[in-house]
């Protein structure tokens, strides 16, 4: 399930003037540009108390802009038009902001609402409407002011504001501001990805990777660590510093070079030696914890471990350090993958030798958990099997929601009729076979939206928490075993139901929902979409000890969000996963078995 995908932790602030793309910032990001446009167009018109219909048609607009395969900025008037979603007025608002870099009508309710009333709605129990109220009533226009009028207890009296309502704006007031400026993986990774190679491709530069927790794939982002070997380290300091990404310089000398972006996020650029590289991408790829234990391990082989180098302590002289696999060898060590090094027990698996085999990207032969137009997705069946033969599948799931999500208006006949369309793709796509699934709606008391003789016509039924979030702990331990031991749920879909920055896990007894999904053979989904990853890394570790078996999937609402599986798998590597734990990793038929014991 998904809302409207905007809820980037960090998003740019509007300036009117040229679009930041302009320049050669990557393809992709015109679209989400105005997507994000669009989607706080829609915004501020539910806060100023505009028509529901229109605010709905405005977040489609901006959904199926993110998810247009094609880059939307050389598109005119027809072109636009040709976009799902994308009436006459809408076509007219993307064309305005292509050409002068602002819509009108947007730079008009900004002037109405100021941004941190929009940030206000981010808070999951509180509309648009309340949000105004507070506004209007009390002058609360941050994040800031409102925690301050909670605490003095100036809400009180406020109509639509009970003692339980507090406390729950309190809690989501924790969950956004702890997110703090940290963003998305997947924002980071993108912006990364096209600093290395912009920099790779500067005269003089042979080396440049991304390091930190990027590198680790951390689910969210401090900031961006670039490592670099260069014969001429001020070509490249200058060459990030006259990016047009660059909002600001904090620091620059010869060998680093901090700027921040115009998205608000701090890129910190070193240049290092080539004699230096394996000490250095070691220790700036972390984390702290991981870094201190492979110093203290060098201190009891009289060595000194540090950026720079592994060094003999009685005489100075440098041991190792050109490569990372030398310095854990020389440490005693076998090579860590990044994402285990958190001090998380890793240091003594690899004592023993025995680290996991990670479970990588190439091992996934297919995706059980996807979405196309007859819900809430962007693109129509046919575009998505497409796109997914592309990805080189063996196998492929369809599974739009199901009828108790009622906004997305399924129907038993829509469905059968998505059945017979599935089974006419299958096969037609290199051998590709399509299994027609379902993501069922586990409700209050863990019951699910069809009953089993419509359940069991599925290939795959994935159950997932869409509502009652804030259930009491027992109550919600019960609803997810209870999904988890339904005979035809084989996936536990986003099992904790959290939103990066914006919705907490919910409350359960995790032990004991793993251990029934280990029982009842229920696979704990990986759900891959940037601002769920979930299950995280802490609970995946939690469920193998349960002996469960996984799922790593898109959640795929547009044909782009195929490929953030490579989320998904970097959060199973953090969780230690090996192929072996991954059931989309496995072939066709041990995968049906699974799925469907019995036929
Ligand atoms: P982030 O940016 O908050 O997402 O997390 P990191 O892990 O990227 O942290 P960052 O950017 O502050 O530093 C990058 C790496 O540099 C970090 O993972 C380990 C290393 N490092 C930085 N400062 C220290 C330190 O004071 N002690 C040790 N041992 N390592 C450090
Ligand atoms: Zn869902
Ligand atoms: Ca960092
Ligand atoms: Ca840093």
């Amino acid at each position: 399930m998904a809302g409207p995908m905007t809820g980037y932790v960090c998003s740019r602030p509007g300036q009117p003037g040229p679009p930041a793309w302009v320049g050669g910032r990557g393809v992709a990001r015109v679209n989400d540009e105005v997507a994000a446009l669009l989607a706080e167009y829609a915004d501020l018109t539910a806060i100023t108390g505009g028509d529901a219909f229109r605010v709905r048609t405005y977040e489609k607009a901006a959904r199926s802009v993110a998810g247009y395969p094609q880059d939307i900025g050389p598109l005119d008037t027809k072109g636009l038009r040709q976009i799902p979603n994308v009436g006459a007025s809408i076509a007219a608002k993307i064309e305005e902001y292509l050409h002068t870099g602002a819509i009108h009508q947007l730079e008009a309710l900004r002037a109405k609402v100021p941004a941190g009333v929009r940030r206000l709605t981010e808070i999951p129990t509180l509309g648009p409407k309340r949000a105004m109220l507070l506004y209007t009533e009390l002058g609360i226009d941050s994040l800031d002011r409102l925690a301050g009028a909670i605490r003095e207890g100036r809400l009180e009296g406020l109509p639509g504001f009970g003692a339980k309502s507090e406390e729950n704006l309190l809690r989501g007031l924790e969950v956004i501001q702890k997110a703090g400026v940290r963003v998305r993986l997947d924002v980071a990774m993108e912006l990364a990805e096209e600093l290395t190679g912009l920099l790779a491709a500067v005269p003089g530069c042979e080396r440049c990777t991304y390091a930190g927790s990027l590198r680790r794939m951390r689910d969210t982002i401090g900031d961006i660590d670039i490592l670099a070997i260069s014969q001429t380290p001020p070509a490249l300091m200058t060459a990030l510093t006259g990016l047009p990404h660059v909002d600001r310089v904090v620091a620059s000398g010869p060998t680093k070079t901090s700027i921040v972006t115009t998205a608000g996020l701090q890129v910190d650029l070193r240049v290092v030696p080539p004699a230096s590289w394996g000490a250095a991408l070691q220790y700036f790829t972390g984390s702290r914890a991981h870094n201190i234990r492979t110093r203290e391990i060098a201190v009891h082989s009289r060595l000194k471990l540090s950026e720079y180098g592994l060094f003999d302590v009685a005489t100075g002289e440098k041991i190792v350090s050109a490569t990372e696999e030398g310095v854990y060898e020389r440490l005693g060590l076998p090579w860590i993958a990044p994402p285990l090094r958190e001090d998380s027990g890793e240091i003594e698996a690899a004592r023993q030798g025995e680290l996991p085999v990670l479970v990588t990207a190439a091992d996934l032969r297919g995706d059980l958990h996807t979405h196309t137009d007859l819900t809430d997705g962007t693109a129509t069946l046919e575009q998505m099997v497409a796109a997914a033969a592309k990805c080189g599948y063996a196998y492929y799931a369809i599974t739009d929601h199901a009828p108790n999500l009622f906004m997305q208006r399924m129907t038993l006949e829509k469905m059968l009729t998505q059945r017979e369309q599935v089974h006419q793709l299958d096969g037609k796509h290199a051998g590709m076979r399509l299994l027609h699934g379902t993501e069922l709606n586990i409700d209050a008391d863990g019951d699910v939206d069809w009953p089993p003789e419509v359940l069991r016509g599925f290939d795959l039924c994935v159950a997932s928490i869409h509502s009652a979030f804030t259930q009491p702990r027992e109550a919600m331990t019960r609803r997810l075993i209870r999904a988890a031991e339904n005979p035809w749920v084989s996936i536990l879909g986003h099992p904790s139901g959290r939103l990066i920055g914006r919705r907490p896990p919910v409350d359960a007894d995790w032990d004991q929902v793993f251990a029934a999904c280990a029982r009842s053979r229920t696979a704990v989904e990986i759900d891959a979409f940037p601002d769920r990853l979930d299950a995280s890394a802490e609970h995946i570790r939690m469920a193998l000890r349960h002996g469960v078996k996984f799922a790593i999937d898109s959640d795929a609402h547009a044909i782009g969000h195929l490929a953030h599986l490579r989320y998904g798998v970097g959060t199973a590597q953090r969780g230690w996963l090996t192929a072996a734990d991954v059931i989309n990793t496995w072939p066709a038929d041990r995968l049906m078995a699974f799925l469907r014991p019995g036929g």
